[in-house]
């Protein structure tokens, strides 16, 4: 005896002289739902997750190409438009003379990552922040550790007692002149000290073309 399901799998292998009729019903009414759903309105779409509610693996870098000479973190105006904006899965950047990775900053120039930190287990987390020139770090709206001024490659640490899960992440960094890099590293409880690996950063989708932000 077939339910009602494997008959409607079964109708188009079957003469139609055969088919009973609650199957074609069933069949009919299936149809049915699958035109009705094809006509939705547009509205019941849009209760759907939209792609800007997701988070995606990796820090929203906005890059700032600078006129003036650097010797500290620059003011940028709020609506100053960033001359790149890309993902950095990590901040693992040797120090180089030549144009910072994937662009063409060479002088003069600022970043700001935001976006999630994944603290994989509560407890105190040693920050490294290894950069030319500066970089600062700031955790849940509070600043963590600062590598301030112009200079070579130089490592400075800070550390913090963090609980489980994701915190909001703000990393700073500007180059002024000659050669530019910068490194963020971490060690924790069970976490020995490593550049902070990709899988534990986040970042909020940006909208697409047209869409308005989720609130
Ligand atoms: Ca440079
Ligand atoms: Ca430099």
């Amino acid at each position: 005896m077939l339910d009602d399901s494997t008959r409607l799998l079964s109708l188009a292998n079957v003469r139609t002289d055969h088919i009973p009729m609650k199957a074609i019903l069933l069949a009919l009414t299936a149809l049915q739902l699958v035109a009705s759903a094809q006509n939705a309105p547009a509205a019941s779409a849009a209760a759907a997750p939209r792609p800007a509610d997701a988070w995606l693996p990796g820090l929203h870098g906005k890059y700032y190409q600078l006129s003036e000479t650097l010797s500290d973190f620059p003011d940028i105006a709020k609506d100053k438009k960033p001359d790149l904006e890309r993902v950095d899965k990590q901040i693992k950047f040797p120090s180089t003379q030549d144009a910072w990775t994937g662009t063409s900053f060479v002088d003069n120039f600022y970043v700001k990552w935001t976006g999630r930190v994944r603290i994989p287990k509560a407890g105190v987390y040693t920050f490294f922040l290894d950069s030319d020139d500066g970089s600062r770090l700031s955790i849940d709206g509070r600043q963590i550790a600062a590598n301030e001024g112009t200079h070579d490659m130089i490592e400075i640490s800070a550390k913090t007692e963090l609980t489980a899960g994701d915190h909001e992440i703000v990393f700073e960094y500007f180059e002024s002149e000659i050669d530019s890099g910068c490194i963020l590293s971490w060690e924790g409880p069970g976490v020995t000290k490593q550049v902070i690996p990709a899988d534990a950063f986040s970042h909020k989708a940006a909208p697409t073309a047209g869409e308005k932000p989720s609130k």
